[in-house]
């Protein structure tokens, strides 16, 4: 995996708003990473729902959260949009909505026998995973899929081909997998892990199965890859992290701990600039910040204003990578844009 490593890159620093005078004078400053907030998958899934209200009305269903963001989820619920957990609770014939987060085979199905009109948000990175598993399924393989239990996209994944796919999540989960052929083993995983906590886990797994193939490309997408190596760029020179993301976020939680394990002496996330506690600030000079792929922007600009008016109104960005990523629409919403 190319980002076995993140965080040896050298960082660009550069002031974008101008010191005010409490916050240079008492050495307090704020480092805000970059890359940080909404990834490509995100983008699509939320404009996708946009446009299927914009061009059908409201209400879509949309089956589980579209992202993992209160604010997100909010808003889009105010604008018409009736989140459900599963396909069973809409109405034949309605128009759903997958989260970016994927479905399993099972879900298009029962969607299909109740008549639903579908769009379908999943990530063409978490696609890529799905499509693995299957290739990896067909030719006999075992596959050990590091996540999260519970989460949706491991669940979407797995139920790609359900028997051979085994759930690795913690250390205890090594010792339990049983494999047909030792020589027909890989590890795949899921798009939002802890890099450096997936290899550990992957060399765990080799330990056991010294001949586990690596999938063949990275899983652990760029946008989760990128958003650690700015937080590790940042974190030893910080006080305290604040980390902008909801609690249900994979990726968001990832950058708390990637935040305290590269030095940063505490680390918090929060949803909303409302939820930070001022006594987090107490010694605090520099402050770092950054937020999960599913973050919008505007939440982190709210938390660089409530900053401000306490002194920290010095920031400086620190940027590890320029992400020009976007994909397409889906085709469903695409078709009928212009
Ligand atoms: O980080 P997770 O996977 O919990 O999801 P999110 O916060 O909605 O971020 C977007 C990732 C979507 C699927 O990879
Ligand atoms: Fe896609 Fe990565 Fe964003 Fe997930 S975090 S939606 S896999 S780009």
């Amino acid at each position: 995996m190319s980002a076995a490593s993140p965080g040896t890159e050298p960082a660009d620093i550069s002031p974008i708003a101008p010191a005010e005078k409490s916050g240079s004078a008492s050495g307090k400053r704020v480092l805000l990473a970059k890359p940080r907030g909404y990834c490509a998958g995100v983008d699509r899934a939320v404009v996708a729902v946009e446009k299927a209200l914009e061009l059908h009305g409201p209400p879509v269903y949309v089956r589980k959260e579209i992202v993992h963001n209160r604010h997100v989820v909010d808003t889009l619920r105010e604008r018409g949009v009736i989140f459900v957990e599963e396909t069973s609770e809409v109405p034949e014939g309605a128009l759903v909505v997958f989260s970016a987060h994927g479905v399993s085979p099972a879900v298009h199905a029962e969607a299909a026998e109740r008549n639903l009109r579908t769009i379908d948000a999943t990530c063409p990175l978490v696609t890529k995973v799905h499509k693995e598993v299957n290739r990896f399924a067909k030719d006999e393989y075992d596959i050990l899929l590091i996540g999260h239990e519970g989460h949706e996209e491991v669940e979407g994944t797995a139920g790609e081909a359900p028997d051979s796919v085994q759930l690795v999540d913690t250390a205890a989960d090594v010792d339990k997998v049983a494999v047909r052929d030792p020589s027909k083993v890989i590890w795949l995983s899921q798009t939002t892990l802890s890099v450096d906590e997936t290899m550990e886990r992957v060399d765990q797994l080799r330990e056991r199965f010294p001949e586990i193939a690596d999938p063949p490309s990275d899983d652990i997408c760029y946008a989760t890859t990128n958003r650690q190596v700015a937080v590790k760029a940042m974190a030893g020179e910080c006080d305290l992290v604040l980390v902008v993301g909801s609690m249900n976020s994979s990726n968001s939680k990832r950058l708390v701990e990637v935040a305290l394990k590269a030095g940063a002496r505490a680390s918090y996330l929060v949803d909303f600039a409302s939820e930070v506690d001022e006594a987090w600030l107490e010694g605090v000079e520099t402050v770092g910040v950054t937020s999960g792929a599913s973050v919008p922007d505007l939440l982190v600009m709210e938390l660089l204003d409530w900053l401000a008016e306490r002194g920290w109104g010095d920031v400086q960005e620190v940027t590890t990578a320029d992400e020009k990523i976007a994909f397409a629409l889906p085709r469903e919403v695409r078709q009928k844009r212009a």
